[in-house]
């Protein structure tokens, strides 16, 4: 069976695009594959954090990934930090990953450029989450457009180490979806909607109040033209809408533009879409806060599951570099 990975940082409140470009193809993937999800709260360590908001906010964010649907019958669902056969397989892939490579990340520029303060594992957490992924010997990993050069740095390295010690890790493929890859802000549509941006209007929060996710909608960003077409080079507010819609609804964004003539009924249409697909998410995340113990044991049993997983690629791992082990 395809053994599927991926992960989520706790460093904000889940947005749209979160949703769009990752979290609903990890809930169709629990059908068809051997499913593991993780809640990444060792790289929100990468920036700054207040230790008793990242606490809260790692239980809300395992809480709302079971709202959306994934279910813990048919996946493994667990936090980073309590499995920590990760750093230790980041340390090894940080020995294998070069400077360079690590120096030419999109994401290491756009978060150091202007920070206060650049932690070394905002430039060394590619490594980090090369480890999650290759330890579960993951075939695939659905994430959005944004984690496309991370994902290339992990079969990067995963085919390196293999060459230097032999056969050890599985190569993983990306699977980055066609519509929602890459939700795009609201007010700045050049910009991808993010979860640690300060853009509350352009910004949807998939816990927002689901009037003011319409109220966002609708005061969108578009252009001083009138006709509804699919062109994000030269269209990039209207075009955004369209994806939107098209990743709530499953049509092509192309197909969805010929319907509107005028941008005010675009936006009703889209905000519709949205707030349908938040509504039962909503509900649903409201009765799992209730019950936090509830959740603890979920993430109990996930991480029991994913150390048993991890061990024995781990020592594969270290036994092909020539780690002597314990007596
Ligand atoms: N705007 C987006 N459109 C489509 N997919 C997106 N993802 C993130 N933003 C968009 C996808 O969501 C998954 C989880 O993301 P993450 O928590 O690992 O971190 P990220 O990619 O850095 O997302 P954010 O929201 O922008 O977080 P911050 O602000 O903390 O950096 C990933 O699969 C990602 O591709």
């Amino acid at each position: 069976m395809t053994r599927v990975f991926s992960g989520i940082k706790p460093t904000g409140p889940v947005q749209l695009g979160n949703l769009l470009g990752a979290l609903r193809y990890w809930v169709t993937d629990q059908a068809e594959a051997d499913t593991i999800f993780c809640v990444v709260d060792l790289h929100a360590l990468t920036v700054p954090q207040d230790p008793a908001e990242l606490r809260a906010r790692t239980l809300e964010l395992a809480q709302l990934l079971l709202a959306i649907g994934i279910d813990p019958a048919q996946s493994t669902l667990f936090i980073q930090s309590h499995v920590p056969e990760h750093t230790e397989l980041s340390w090894i892939l940080e020995c294998t990953a070069a400077f360079g490579e690590l120096r030419r990340m999109t994401q290491f520029k756009d978060k150091s450029d202007n920070a206060d303060f650049v932690s070394a594992g905002l430039f060394t957490y590619p490594a980090l989450m090369a480890a999650d992924i290759l330890l579960y010997d993951t075939d695939r990993v659905p994430v959005g457009d944004d984690q496309r050069q991370h994902l290339e740095l992990s079969r990067d390295l995963a085919i390196r180490f293999n060459h230097r010690y032999g056969d050890t890790f599985v190569v993983p493929e990306a699977s980055i979806p066609k519509i929602g890859a890459r939700v795009m802000d609201l007010q700045e549509p050049t910009r991808k909607m993010s979860k640690s941006e300060d853009s509350p209007q352009g910004t949807i929060l998939v816990l927002d109040d689901l009037d003011a996710v319409a109220k966002k909608i609708k005061r969108a960003v578009t252009d001083t033209e009138t006709d509804v077409r699919f062109d994000p080079a030269t269209k990039p507010g209207v075009s955004n809408l369209l994806s939107i819609l098209g990743a709530c609804t499953g049509d092509d964004p192309h197909a969805i533009a010929e319907r509107f003539d005028r941008y005010g009924d675009l936006k009703s249409a889209c905000a519709e879409a949205v707030v349908e697909t938040l509504r039962p998410i909503q509900q649903r995340f409201a009765e799992l806060s209730a019950d936090p113990a509830g959740t603890a044991a979920i993430l109990a049993t996930g991480a029991e599951k994913a150390r048993s997983l991890a061990r024995p690629v781990l020592e594969r791992a270290r036994a092909n570099l020539g780690l002597l082990p314990p007596a």
